[in-house]
C-alpha cells in the first residue's frame, strides 16, 4: 500500500512488511542528526524485541553528542569498508525501513544494498518526500520521524524501556530545535509526557547534546560571531565560515553543528545563513527562517532541500562566492517578502 492519511492504515502496513521479513536492514540520510541517529536506534531496539535479524547502516559517522546514546555503536558506517563487509555480510536483504530520506539519493551507497527482492519502508516528515518505495508513510506535520515511530510503537504495544525512549527523545528534542519549531504539536507533547514516564533524565540528555561542546567548537563560534554580517536592513545575517577559520579553531567540520542558529538571534533578523567550507573545496550552506519565508525556495535553486524554516544546499566553489550568491538570493526574496507561515525541524 502507498502512502496515505490514514495511519492506522499506515502503521498496520508497516507492521505487517516487518513481521513478514526476517532480514532486515534499517537506514537514514547521509550526515546523521539527533531524529535520524535516535530513531534508527529506537527501531533497532524494536526489532530486536521481535527477534529479528536487524543492522543499521547509513553514511555518517555518528556526530559526538549523540554518543551518549545507548548502543550507538550498533550503527554501521558504511564508508568505513570494514563497516560495509560486516553490513553486506547479513544481507541479502527482505526488508528495508528508511527514515526520513526525502529520497533514494540522499542515503547514499545504502540503497545499493538493496536486492530486487528487497521490500521497501519509506517513513518521513520532509514534505518534499518522492513517495519511493512499498509503504509510504508520510506526515509533514509531525515534528519528526522520531515523532512518527514513538507513536507506532505505542500503537503496536511495544513495551519499551528507558534507552528506547532516550532515543526517541533525542530525535524530537534536536528536529524540534528544543521544543521551539511550531512542528512541536500537542500530539508531540503528549508523546514526550509518555517518554518521560518511562524515566528518561530530561535534564542529562540535554545537557549531553548540547552543553559538552568541545573548545574548538567554542573557539570557532566565536571567529563566526565576530565576522556576522547583516543585510537587507537587519532582516537577514550571514556567516561565513572559511577552511582558515576552522584551521585556526582547530575545529573539526562537525564542530560547526548549530552555529546557524546564531545568524537568528538578532532582533528583527527574518531569514539566516550559514556558508561553510571545511576542506577549502566544497561548500555547505544551511538556511534558517524566522517562520514568515520559505528558505526552501532557496536551496531548491541549487539542488537542495530542507523544510520551509530549515534547509541547505551543497556548491563546489568558494564559500566567497557561495556568499555573494546567497545573499543575493535572500535579499530577492525579502524584497519579494513572500510571506507564508512556515514549519520547522530538519
Ligand atoms: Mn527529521
Amino acid at each position: 500500500m502507498k502512502s496515505s492519511n490514514n495511519n492506522s492504515a499506515n502503521i498496520a502496513s508497516i507492521r505487517e512488511l516487518i513481521e513478514n521479513a526476517n532480514s532486515i536492514l534499517v537506514t537514514s540520510h547521509m550526515d546523521g542528526d539527533g531524529d535520524s541517529i535516535g530513531t534508527q536506534l529506537a527501531v533497532l531496539d524494536y526489532l530486536g524485541w521481535l527477534g529479528k535479524r536487524a543492522i543499521a547502516a547509513h553514511e555518517s559517522l555518528v556526530p559526538n553528542a549523540m554518543r551518549f546514546l545507548s548502543g550507538a555503536s550498533r550503527l554501521h558506517n558504511i564508508r568505513e569498508a570494514g563497516e560495509l563487509t560486516t553490513v553486506k555480510a547479513q544481507g541479502p536483504f527482505d526488508l528495508m525501513i528508511v527514515l526520513e530520506c526525502p529520497n533514494p539519493s540522499r542515503m547514499g551507497a545504502v540503497w545499493d544494498l538493496k536486492s530486487d527482492n528487497t521490500k521497501v519502508i519509506n517513513i518521513d516528515h520532509h514534505q518534499d518526500n518522492t513517495n519511493y518505495g512499498d509503504t509510504v508513510w508520510l506526515r509533514p506535520a509531525a515534528s519528526s520521524v522520531g515523532e512518527l515511530m514513538a507513536e507506532y510503537f505505542v500503537a503496536v504495544d511495544f513495551p519499551f524501556e528507558k534507552p528506547t525512549a532516550e532515543a526517541l527523545y533525542t530525535a524530537i528534542l534536536t528536529d524540534t530545535g528544543r521544543f521551539q519549531y511550531p512542528s512541536a504539536s500537542s500530539k508531540t507533547f503528549e508523546i514526550v509526557a509518555d517518554l518521560v514516564s518511562r524515566g528518561i533524565s530530561i535534564r542529562d540528555i540535554t545537557d549531553s547534546i548540547y552543553f559538552q561542546r568541545t573548545q574548538p567548537s567554542l573557539k570557532l563560534l566565536g571567529l563566526a560571531l565576530a565576522g556576522i554580517k547583516f543585510f537587507a536592513d537587519g532582516q537577514a545575517a550571514i556567516i561565513e565560515l572559511t577552511q582558515e577559520m576552522f584551521n585556526e579553531a582547530g575545529a573539526t567540520a562537525d564542530e560547526a553543528e548549530g552555529i546557524v542558529e546564531y545568524t537568528l538571534m538578532a532582533t528583527g533578523a527574518e531569514v539566516g545563513a550559514l556558508v561553510r567550507s571545511y576542506d577549502g573545496q566544497s561548500t555547505k550552506v544551511s538556511l534558517r527562517s524566522r517562520g514568515h519565508h520559505d528558505v526552501t525556495t532557496i536551496a531548491a535553486q541549487f539542488g537542495g532541500g530542507g523544510h520551509a524554516a530549515a534547509a541547505g544546499c551543497k556548491f563546489n566553489s568558494s564559500t566567497t562566492e557561495v556568499t555573494e550568491q546567497i545573499v543575493g538570493k535572500i535579499n530577492e526574496m525579502l524584497a519579494g517578502s513572500s510571506i507564508n507561515t512556515a514549519k520547522c525541524g530538519s
